[in-house]
């Protein structure tokens, strides 16, 4: 994998408003020249490890691995076999980037650390969003976070990832659909690869990724837990079903309802609902530092806005590595007339 430059197949990154990851890199802001070497040494790992797991999605099935590994994970949640194909892909490469100096997983109950003698980050992935589509060959994706170390001694390495968590350089998501896409968020720009199968890199697409004018109509939510809802969600809900302009779609994996919203124009919702048959989480389902905060930070990067239903997501307090948040993030519109319609603080 070279580093951050064009496959072979470059003729589009000749065109207009193509950036290879080290010109994305050179015109982030608020890095130091080290510090710029160290990031895009990870998104290279990242481009490397994203490419490795695409060719073996596409093997899955061939190989029976689209299934359960059969143990459960510190969520509680049943492991696929590729939620560790790809920990231990991401990880192997991250860690040896000698440029991640703590590692929390989604997958992992506690923090991984790498020696690391120059400029480091530290990094919190969900290595595998949305595995149990792998059955149908549906689409999935991986999360990444990269936080600025504090630098200081490693002896809780959790700690310093929470009080990090406030400082995200970079926010980076992969999509293992149609096509393989690699979405890298900085603070003033949100920039789109997608993998050249033949070439086995990532190519740029011209242009900048923002939510597009209006901010779409698309509502992404599991209508399945209405019943467990506040009355606010209920009532944004309600709303929706007084209008014909909306159209409901919502696929199991958030990178893939993130991502048709963030191109298209929508929202995407996962509210706290109340326990029913000893399932539901009160406080939300989805993690704060393996995917609201990266999400949150992507949307704001590219125009949008994101929430607990409180608190904006980037502003939420970091308490636990593992720690679930209520999710809604979206174009700002979108974010904006649920906040209006649940009776929720706007997260501007
Ligand atoms: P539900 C996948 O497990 C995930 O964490 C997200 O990718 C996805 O948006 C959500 O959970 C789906 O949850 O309860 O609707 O199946």
């Amino acid at each position: 994998m070279t580093r951050g430059e064009p496959s072979k197949t470059a003729s589009h990154a000749k065109n207009e408003g193509c950036l290879t990851l080290s010109e994305l890199v050179d015109r982030a802001p608020e890095m130091t020249g080290a510090e710029r070497q160290a990031i895009l040494e990870i998104l290279d790992k990242i481009s490397e490890g994203a490419r490795d797991v695409a060719r073996r999605l596409a093997m899955g099935p061939l190989h029976g691995l689209t299934g359960s590994s059969g143990h459960l994970n510190v969520q509680g949640e049943e492991v696929q076999a590729f939620d560790e194909i790809a920990q231990d892909t991401f990880s192997g490469l991250l860690g040896a980037s000698g440029r991640v100096a703590v590692l929390v997983s989604e997958e992992r109950e506690h923090p991984e650390t790498f020696p690391c003698p120059g400029p480091s980050f530290y990094v919190a992935m969900d290595p595998l969003d949305g595995s149990s589509n792998l059955a149908v060959s549906g689409p999935v994706g991986s999360i990444f976070a990269i936080f600025r170390g504090a630098g200081e001694s490693l002896r809780d390495p959790a700690k310093a990832v929470l009080d990090s968590a406030s400082d995200v350089v970079c926010a980076v998501y992969v999509l293992y659909s149609v096509a393989t896409l690699l979405v890298i968020a900085f603070r003033n720009e949100v920039r789109m690869y997608a993998l050249d199968p033949v070439a086995e890199g990532f190519a740029p697409l011209p242009g900048k990724v923002r939510f597009p004018d209006g901010g779409g109509q698309i509502v992404s939510i599991n209508s399945a837990n209405y019943t467990r809802w506040d009355a606010g969600v209920r009532r944004y809900v309600d709303a929706l079903h007084s209008r014909s302009s909306w159209s409901g779609r919502y696929v199991g994996a958030l990178v893939m309802d993130f991502h048709r919203n963030l191109l298209k124009g929508g929202v995407f919702l996962y509210p706290g609902d109340l326990p029913k048959d000893g399932k539901g989480h009160p406080e939300g389902k989805l993690r704060l530092l393996f995917e609201a905060i990266p999400m949150a930070f992507i949307a704001r990067a590219a125009g949008g806005l994101a929430t607990n239903g409180k608190t904006p997501i980037l502003d939420i307090p970091a308490t636990h590595i593992h720690q679930r948040v209520a999710l809604v993030v979206g174009s700002r519109e979108r974010v904006l007339e649920y906040c209006h319609l649940a009776g929720a603080p706007e997260p501007v």
